[in-house]
């Protein structure tokens, strides 16, 4: 089976140490390690992950509540996980005790609309509404993003975004957020990594609604791209006062080591990755790579509606994608292994936060050098099933080495204004189930009691400063 790790790209010999041992790559003298005091620092997570409570006050059923539990490295699922619906208070406080000013976490449709159309359950209104009043008391600044992956199933069984018809009903649901939560947050993602929706979930079948069918990249891309500026649109028509944006998943693509064909490999593949989302968004076009995907589905009118302005793009960043070609694969593209004797994560993919530099620049040079927050950026103990570690110093040199790229960047004249550590409590990690541990703080899964790690005192320390220290 290919996992996350071989869609994401580019998977190699296992890899067992962690984030540990990295090198700098990123020059950063000392003067220049002092971030700005308007900083955002903060944590993410998404409902799924976190808050288990599944059947609670009128919540319905997403895509992921039945997807395999097979399909799990673990044979896990999300019905607990860190039981955040009940727990939340904890979650704030952790996070307002590390001196973040800054929480991003991500509202579950179906708690809003059981059925993904008709009926609204208040009571899961009235959740986030306490989510949100428990930050502003701790003086924590909310984003919310709309989806984060758990599309009601009721939707699915109508089509899924491979239907139109699911744009129309993504903006009742913001429609309703909005309303219920605007006073209060000022701040929106519409989407989270569409394209791993789109490869993940109906390409590879890795991640719910686990279909496994490339002719539905087209329809899919361009109804997520759809809705997220009709979105966009409904958001600002209901209120002046906010910001609104969106976060990609974005990634060098590069060639795996071997053929000269990988090469071509390696473009085709950043175009549909990478274009397919940032060129509608801030172009008006699809690339010409994925031209053809969506022909069949795109209407008069629909790119000037997923040309919307953003306030700031919400950029996620863990690793660079290598790719190779492919006769077997309809595409003729396939991950392949990152260059021998790099550092990997978890996931075996390359640890290089040369990559998100990279990222970077294209933002800067190509799309006209939006407000950037980095929405996502972490890294996993190694995968395992028994407890997470503490003394996770591989995660703090990981972190360091990526915010030095960051700097870097704004030094280079990138607007960046926040960066959301992956995450704050060891979470429901999708298809690798409980095994992945993302977490500045460790939990017990039996007890659900939480233990910060030596990372979470670190991040205090540097949210508290601003300033980076040398490692
Ligand atoms: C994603 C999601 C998160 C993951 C995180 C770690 O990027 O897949 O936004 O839900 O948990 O990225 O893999």
């Amino acid at each position: 089976m290919i996992s996350r790790r071989g869609l994401a790209l580019g998977a190699g010999a296992a890899a067992l140490a962690g984030c540990a041992k990295q090198g700098p790559v990123v020059n950063l003298p000392p003067r220049e390690r002092q971030f700005p005091s308007d900083f955002a620092w903060g944590v993410a997570t998404s409902a799924f992950q976190i808050e288990g409570a599944l059947t609670a006050d009128g919540r319905g059923p997403s895509i992921w509540d039945v997807f395999p539990r097979s399909k799990i490295a673990d044979a896990s699922d999300g019905a607990e996980a860190n039981d955040s619906y009940h727990r939340y208070g904890e979650d704030v406080a952790l996070i307002a005790d590390a001196g973040l000013k800054a929480y991003r976490f991500s509202i579950a449709w179906p708690r809003v609309v059981p059925e993904g159309a008709g009926a609204v359950n208040q009571a899961g209104l009235d959740y986030y509404s306490r989510l949100v009043d428990a930050q502003l008391a701790r003086g924590v600044v909310p984003y919310a993003t709309l989806f984060h992956w758990d599309l009601p199933l009721a939707l699915q069984e109508r089509g899924g975004w491979r239907a139109r018809d699911t744009t129309s009903r993504f903006v009742e649901y913001a429609q309703l957020v909005v309303q219920a939560l605007g006073d209060r947050v000022k701040h929106f993602i519409v989407m989270n990594e569409p394209m791993v929706h789109v490869f993940a979930g109906h390409v590879l079948g890795v991640h719910a609604p686990g279909l496994a069918d490339a002719s539905l990249i087209g329809p899919v891309t361009h109804h997520l791209n759809l809705a997220q500026g009709m979105a966009m649109q409904a958001l600002r028509a209901a209120r002046s006062d906010l910001a609104v944006g969106t976060t990609l998943a974005l990634t060098p693509s590069r060639p795996s080591p071997g053929l000269f064909l990988n090469e071509a490999a390696a473009k085709g593949f950043d175009r549909v990755w990478n274009g397919a989302f940032l060129d509608p968004l801030f172009k008006g076009r699809y690339p010409e790579t994925a031209r053809d995907f969506v022909k069949d589905v795109v209407r008069d009118g629909d790119m000037e509606t997923i040309r919307q302005p953003v306030d700031f793009l919400g950029v996620n960043y863990y690793a660079p994608a290598h790719m190779r070609f492919d006769l077997m694969s309809d595409a003729h593209i396939a991950p392949g292994d990152p260059p021998e004797g790099g550092e990997l994560d978890a996931f075996g993919r390359q640890i290089d936060p040369g990559g998100l530099s990279e990222v970077l620049n294209w933002l800067r040079s190509d799309y006209g050098n939006p407000r950037v927050l980095i929405t996502e950026n972490g890294c996993s103990d190694p995968f395992s099933t028994g407890p997470a570690v503490i003394e996770d110093g591989f995660r703090v040199a990981y972190v360091r080495r990526h915010l030095e790229a960051v700097k870097r960047a704004m030094e280079d004249g990138s607007p960046i204004g926040g960066y959301f550590h992956w995450t704050l409590v060891d979470n429901w990690e999708w298809a690798e189930g409980y095994r992945s541990k993302f977490g500045l703080v460790a939990q017990d899964r039996t007890t659900g009691v939480r233990t910060p790690k030596a990372s979470y005192a670190w991040f205090k320390a540097l949210a508290e400063t601003g300033a980076l220290d040398q490692g």
